[in-house]
């Protein structure tokens, strides 16, 4: 059963939030990824947010870029963790995308990620953080992850000059 749903503002976002399928993939979390646009199909958002918990969806990441509202509307319909990626933007590199999903109004919350494909990978990770509280399968492929990376980082400290 699906667990995480990444879902964004455009197909041209998936670059950048195919980072976050990836790592849960890597974490063996079951997600779907699909297009849904606060601004271009208002009422599919409507439909996907009130449907999310009902259809086992425990988180949701959701990217956009510009004026991002789609994490914060997302969050207004469900009472799911929303987990918010600013992809970054042709005009103002992502600044406007932050700026629209950071400044959620008290009462209703987006844990907000760093702009670009950083932050949509840690929105993978947060989300199988989450999933990982009530799923040992998770949690010890976390841990794994993370004490291969931390190894991968000592085997390469020592740096020479080409
Ligand atoms: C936002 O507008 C999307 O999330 C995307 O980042 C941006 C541009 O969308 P396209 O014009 O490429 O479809 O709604």
């Amino acid at each position: 059963m699906t667990q995480v749903a990444i879902v964004m503002g455009s197909q041209s976002d998936w670059p950048t939030m195919q980072k976050a399928a990836l790592m849960l993939k890597e974490l063996g979390v079951e997600y779907k990824a699909q297009v849904v646009s606060a601004h271009r199909t208002p009422n599919l958002l409507v439909e996907f947010a009130e449907g999310a918990s009902e259809n086992g969806i425990q988180v949701i990441i959701a990217g956009a870029g510009g004026a991002a509202h789609l994490p914060g509307m997302i969050a207004a319909h469900t009472h799911l963790p929303v987990l918010g990626c600013p992809v970054r933007s042709s005009q103002l590199s992502g600044l406007d995308s932050l700026l629209s999903i950071v400044q959620m109004p008290k009462g209703v919350a987006v844990g907000t990620l760093a702009i670009g494909e950083a932050g949509a990978a840690n929105a993978g990770l947060m989300a199988a953080q989450i999933v990982a509280l009530q799923n040992t399968n998770v949690r010890d492929n976390i841990v794994a992850f993370r004490a291969k990376q931390t190894e991968t980082v000592l085997a390469n400290q020592r740096l020479e000059l080409d």
